[in-house]
C-alpha cells in the first residue's frame, strides 16, 4: 500500500491525547524506532510515560501553544476522547499553517463531518472501526463454518456426488462445478459433473476442452445412481431440475425455487458462484491445481465481463488469490474474443481463398471495412492444423490492408512484413502479430473506381502473395494454388 511507502519516509510523529488509544499508537511507533511526542494534560500520566523513556509533556492539547509544541512534527495524530478538545487542536494546527498530516478521532458521524472540515486529513470513528473488525470477524468465522458443514455433506456421500450445471452451462457454473469435484476429490468422494442442453459458445467449448474438463450430459446417467445432488450458479433455473431435495445450493443469486438445501450458501454480494467456490477452496486449505484455478480465474472474469460489470470486493479477492497459479497461456486461448458476423464473412472468404506453402498461409478476404476483422481471421486461421503463419489482406477504397500472425518462433512476421512491403508502406507489430497498410496505385499504376476494383483485386492479389511467400523462404507457384 502506498501509505507504508509514505510512513517509512516520516520521522516524526506527536500524540495528542494519550489515553489507551493514543498509548497504543505510541507503543506501536516506538516499537518500530519512530520518533514520538505526546501530549497529554495528565500530569500523572505523563509522568509514568517519562518513566518508560517516552518524550513526552503535560499541557491541554485545546491550547495554542501545544500546536507552536508540534509545528515540526510531521505527523499529528490527535487521539483523546474528548472530541471538542481533538476539534480546538486541529483547529489550531491548521491556523498555524503547514501541512502535517492530521489524523484525529471522533465519536460518532457528526463530529467526523466537524473534524473533516476543521482540516483533518483522516477522521477515525472508533464506532464505526469496531464495527467493522466485528463484520469482518464474523465474515471469518462464518466461512469456517460453513466450510466445515459443506465439508460434512460431501463425506455424508455414500454412493457418488452428482454436480449439476445450470441448463446450457456458461464459464461460471462450469468453473464452479470443476472447483466443487476438487474438494470432493480431495476429500476421496466419487463425483461426476452433470449438464444438461448444450455448451453454446465457442469460447466455453474451447474452455472446456483446453481444460480437459469431464462434463457428463445428464440423460447419459441415472440420478438416482446418486445420493448427494449439488447444484451450482443454478438459481435462474425457473424450477428445480430435482424430483427430490437438493444437498448443495451455491450461488450468487436468490434462487427462483425452494430447494430445501441441506447446505446452502447463497451470496447477493458476490458477482460469481466461482468468487464462493474460491473462498472455500482457501478455507479448506486444498492445494489448488492450475486446472482449477484457471477455470475459476475464467469464471469469475466471464460472469464479471473481465471485472467491468458488477464487480465487488470479493471477486476482486478470489481473483487475486487465483491469479498465481493460472496456466496464463490457456487463458489466453480460451479468452479470444468471440466473433462477429463481420469476421465470420472475412474468415469465411479468406478460408475459401488460402493458399498454403508448407506451414504458411496466405489469402485474400476480398473487400472489407473492419480491418479489425482482418486481424481476427488472420489469428483464427492459425488454429488450423498444421499451419504456423497466416497472412490475410484485404482492400478498402485505396489501400490495401494486410494482417498477419506467426507462432513459428524462427520468424518474425514484421520484419516479413518490412522486407516485402516496406517501400511502399510501414510495418507496425511485433514479432507474432503485424500489419501493414499498402497504398493501392503501387500495384497497378491506375486509379481506382468501382468497375475495375475487381480488375484491381487480382491483380494485386498475385503481387501480394508473391512478395510474401519469397519473404517468407517458400517459392510461390503462378498458378495460385
Ligand atoms: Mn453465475
Amino acid at each position: 500500500m502506498s501509505t507504508g511507502a509514505t510512513m517509512a519516509s516520516i520521522s516524526s510523529y506527536a500524540i495528542l491525547g494519550c489515553g489507551s488509544v493514543g498509548y497504543a499508537v505510541a507503543e506501536d511507533l516506538v516499537e518500530d524506532g519512530k520518533d514520538v511526542f505526546i501530549v497529554d494534560q495528565d500530569e500523572g500520566r505523563v509522568d509514568s510515560l517519562r518513566d518508560q523513556d517516552l518524550n513526552a509533556q503535560a499541557a491541554d492539547i485545546r491550547e495554542g501553544q501545544v500546536a507552536e509544541a508540534i509545528a515540526e512534527r510531521d505527523v499529528v495524530l490527535i487521539l483523546s476522547s474528548d472530541i471538542e478538545a481533538n476539534h480546538a487542536a486541529v483547529t489550531n494546527a491548521r491556523d498555524r499553517g503547514g501541512d502535517q498530516f492530521i489524523v484525529a478521532r471522533a465519536s460518532d458521524p457528526v463530529s467526523a463531518d466537524e473534524l473533516r472540515d476543521a482540516g483533518a486529513d483522516v477522521v477515525i470513528n472508533p464506532a464505526a472501526v469496531i464495527a467493522n473488525a466485528a463484520l469482518r470477524a464474523l465474515e471469518t468465522g462464518e466461512l469456517e463454518y460453513k466450510a466445515e458443514q459443506l465439508a460434512d455433506v460431501i463425506d455424508g456421500t455414500s454412493t457418488k456426488l452428482a454436480i449439476l450445471t445450470h441448463d446450457n452451462p456458461g464459464p461460471d457454473t462450469i468453473a464452479s462445478a470443476v472447483a466443487l469435484r476438487a474438494i470432493c476429490r480431495d476429500r476421496d468422494v466419487e463425483n461426476d459433473i452433470l449438464y444438461t442442453g448444450e455448451i453454446g459458445h465457442q469460447e466455453d467449448r474451447a474452455f472446456v476442452n483446453l481444460l480437459g474438463i469431464d462434463l457428463l450430459a445428464r440423460s447419459e446417467v441415472d440420478l438416482d445412481d446418486y445420493d448427494t445432488v449439488a447444484l451450482v450458479d443454478y438459481a435462474k433455473a425457473a424450477e428445480s431440475p430435482l424430483d427430490r431435495p437438493a444437498d448443495i445450493v451455491i450461488d450468487h443469486y436468490e434462487p427462483e425455487v425452494e430447494y430445501d438445501a441441506t447446505f446452502t450458501d447463497v451470496r447477493p454480494n458476490v458477482s460469481s458462484t466461482s468468487t464462493i467456490v474460491t473462498k472455500y477452496i482457501q478455507e479448506l486449505d486444498l492445494g489448488l491445481s492450475e486446472e482449477v484455478a484457471t477455470a475459476l480465474l475464467y469464471g469469475i472474469r466471464a460472469e464479471t465481463l473481465d471485472f467491468k460489470r458488477d464487480t465487488r470486493p470479493a471477486d476482486l479477492t478470489a481473483a487475486a488469490y487465483l491469479y498465481p497459479f493460472v496456466d496464463h497461456d490457456t487463458l489466453e486461448q480460451v479468452e479470444s474474443p468471440s466473433m462477429s458476423p463481420e469476421t465470420l464473412d472475412v474468415l469465411a472468404e479468406a478460408i475459401g481463398n488460402r493458399d498454403v506453402r508448407g506451414s504458411h498461409l496466405v489469402s485474400n478476404a476480398g473487400f472489407v471495412r473492419d480491418r479489425d476483422a482482418l486481424s481476427r481471421a488472420a489469428q483464427h486461421l492459425l488454429n488450423l492444423e498444421g499451419i504456423t503463419t497466416t497472412a490475410v489482406f484485404a482492400i478498402s477504397e485505396n489501400t490495401i490492408h494486410l494482417a498477419a500472425r506467426s507462432k513459428d518462433i524462427r520468424l518474425n512476421i514484421r520484419r516479413v512484413l518490412e522486407a516485402a512491403f516496406g517501400e511502399n508502406g510501414e510495418a507496425v507489430g511485433h514479432s507474432t502479430d503485424a500489419s501493414v497498410d499498402i497504398p493501392l496505385g503501387i500495384f497497378t499504376g491506375i486509379e481506382t473506381s468501382e468497375k475495375n476494383r475487381e480488375t484491381l483485386l487480382d491483380l494485386t492479389e498475385e503481387a501480394v502473395r508473391r512478395r510474401l511467400f519469397a519473404e517468407m523462404g517458400v517459392e510461390s507457384d503462378s498458378n495460385g494454388n
